[in-house]
């Protein structure tokens, strides 16, 4: 039997022994999928979920910035729900896709958050003046270090590395959706928080080629997750709505593998707790995020997705 509860955060391990648990619990439809190790050497550890080989796919990345642990923990009860749900309309949507889901992109860092310093972001590669690890969403190779958007400082929060996919977390991840990046539509990389719902690209004002479109399902999934709890949610072009963050892992997807949805989600909430978000907003936050989600798969099906690839 598989457990996990959703009232309270959780260490690694028992989110990984979990997801071992569920290919072990749904043989036929649960893989799980190792990607590599991080640099002190825990598994960098996903799933995969096949309901049909033909299904479009959608790629979740959470957690891979340290302390925001409502990422896993949300990522997580997303994937319980894809299993588990009871929800006839929900389970039609879940099924009719298949699911690469990566709850702790950087496990170091998340580990390092329970042990040792909670406000804890980047990776834990060792860099140059006594300086630990570099930001994994600024390391991808796509406009690296490009208009101010990263630091090439080893102590700053936004260090991008000493080059491109030097965070060997980042390089697993981006070879791994090299390999399965054709089976998917959908690409969201999970962050907290500000409650935002942001279009590529971060490293540069420029808008998408179909800004408009994308801004379009972007207002359609903030309504939605408002209507549930009144969460407001705002929508927009990173570098407009936030500021310029090159070698993201969002730009990356787009601009290498045309992926036509890219979003980068900021959870709960705008501030009052921040990183620390009580363990009793775990499944409000996850119930608001699955509306969303829904209505994103909703509103580019009406657009013609995944059969068109046009956002780009
Ligand atoms: O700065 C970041 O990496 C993200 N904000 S956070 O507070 N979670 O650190 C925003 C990244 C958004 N930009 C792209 N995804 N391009
Ligand atoms: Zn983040």
């Amino acid at each position: 039997a598989t457990s996990l509860n959703w009232t309270a955060y959780h260490r690694l391990d028992v989110i990984y022994n979990w997801l071992d648990e569920l290919a072990e619990t749904y043989p036929d439809l649960v893989e799980v999928i190792v990607i590599g190790n991080s640099y002190e050497g825990r598994l960098i550890k996903g799933i995969k979920i096949t309901f049909d080989e033909d299904n479009p796919g959608i790629f979740i990345e959470g957690g891979i910035h340290a302390r925001e642990w409502i990422t896993p923990a949300t990522v997580t009860y997303l994937t319980n729900e894809i299993l588990t749900s009871t929800n006839d309309a929900f389970n039609l949507i879940a099924r009719a896709h298949n699911w690469f889901i990566f709850p702790s992109t950087n496990p170091d860092g998340y580990e390092y958050t329970h042990t040792t310093n909670r406000m804890w972001r980047k990776t834990r590669q060792p860099y140059d003046n006594d300086c630990w690890g570099a930001d994994p969403n600024r390391n991808w190779d796509y406009y690296w270090l490009a208009n101010g958007g990263a630091s090439n400082n080893s102590c700053s929060e936004t260090y991008a590395g000493s080059e491109p996919f030097s965070e060997v977390e980042v390089k697993a991840l981006a070879d791994y959706i090299a390999t399965v990046s054709d089976k998917f539509y959908i690409y969201l990389s999970i962050h907290s928080y500000s409650q935002l719902i942001l279009l590529p690209y971060g490293y540069t004002y420029d808008h998408l080629d179909n800004y408009e479109e994308a801004m379009h399902v972007g207002e359609i999934a903030a309504a939605a997750l408002a209507r549930r709890y009144g969460t407001e949610y705002i929508v927009g072009s990173t570098a407009e709505a936030i500021y310029v963050a090159s070698g993201s892992s969002t730009d990356y997807v787009k601009a290498i593998h045309k992926t036509p949805i890219v979003y980068c989600y900021e959870f709960r909430d705008t501030g009052t707790y921040g990183f620390l978000l009580p363990a009793e907003q775990i499944i409000p936050n996850s119930l608001e995020f699955i509306d969303s989600l829904i209505a994103v798969i909703g509103e580019t099906r009406n657009l013609g997705y995944p059969e068109i690839h046009t956002i780009g």
